[in-house]
């Protein structure tokens, strides 16, 4: 059955098929959850990335998980926010479409998300939440083989927030 659900936690730690990484665009290991999940897998995270080169904002790679639980790591490109009129949320909303897509693709039938853009990227992490729940589900009715979806929250602010984002977006189905 379908399933959008929320995890407060550290993402490195899920036993899914897919984590996502809130890449950047050389997919080389940064901070945040890009920097936690590259010391998680290990070296050959970043090697596998350095194979694939960079992947453009909104889209997304597949590389194996390493020394993850995980089995493999979506790298997606978030939007850096410029103040909401450069395409970002259209963008956000392709890095959660382009992961669920790329997973279905894979045969992957469960994919954890970040918050993505949220850090380091400065988008406004309530608009962010609430283009992450719809694009997630849209995607998610889209691709037959994905069947679970979680929204991993690092905090309980966070989770808060995509509790509500998921509610808002139920009442609305
Ligand atoms: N598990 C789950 N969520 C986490 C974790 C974790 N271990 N650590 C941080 N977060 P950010 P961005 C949350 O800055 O804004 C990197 O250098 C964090 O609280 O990691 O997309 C990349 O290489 C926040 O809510 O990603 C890029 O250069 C969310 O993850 C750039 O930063 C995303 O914050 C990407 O910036």
């Amino acid at each position: 059955m379908k399933n959008m659900e929320i995890v407060q936690g550290d993402i490195t730690r899920l036993d899914v098929d897919a984590i996502v990484n809130a890449a950047n665009a050389q997919l080389a290991p940064g901070g945040g959850v890009c920097g936690a999940i590259h010391r998680a897998a290990g070296p050959e995270l970043a090697e596998a990335c350095a194979e694939i080169g960079s992947c453009p904002t909104g889209e997304a790679r597949i590389t194996p998980g390493f020394d993850l639980k995980a089995r493999h790591v979506i790298h997606a490109v978030g939007p850096v926010w410029h103040g909401g009129d450069s395409g970002e949320d259209e963008a956000l909303a392709a890095c959660y479409r382009n992961s669920i897509a790329l997973a279905d693709e894979h045969g992957l039938t469960s994919i954890a998300f970040p918050a993505i853009s949220t850090g380091i990227y400065g988008f406004p992490p309530d608009r962010a939440a609430a283009i992450a729940v719809q694009a997630a589900g849209e995607a998610l009715a889209e691709h037959p083989k994905v069947e679970t979806v979680i929204f991993c929250c690092f905090d309980d602010v966070s989770a808060k927030r995509h509790e509500e984002a998921l509610t808002a977006w139920r009442k609305r189905q």
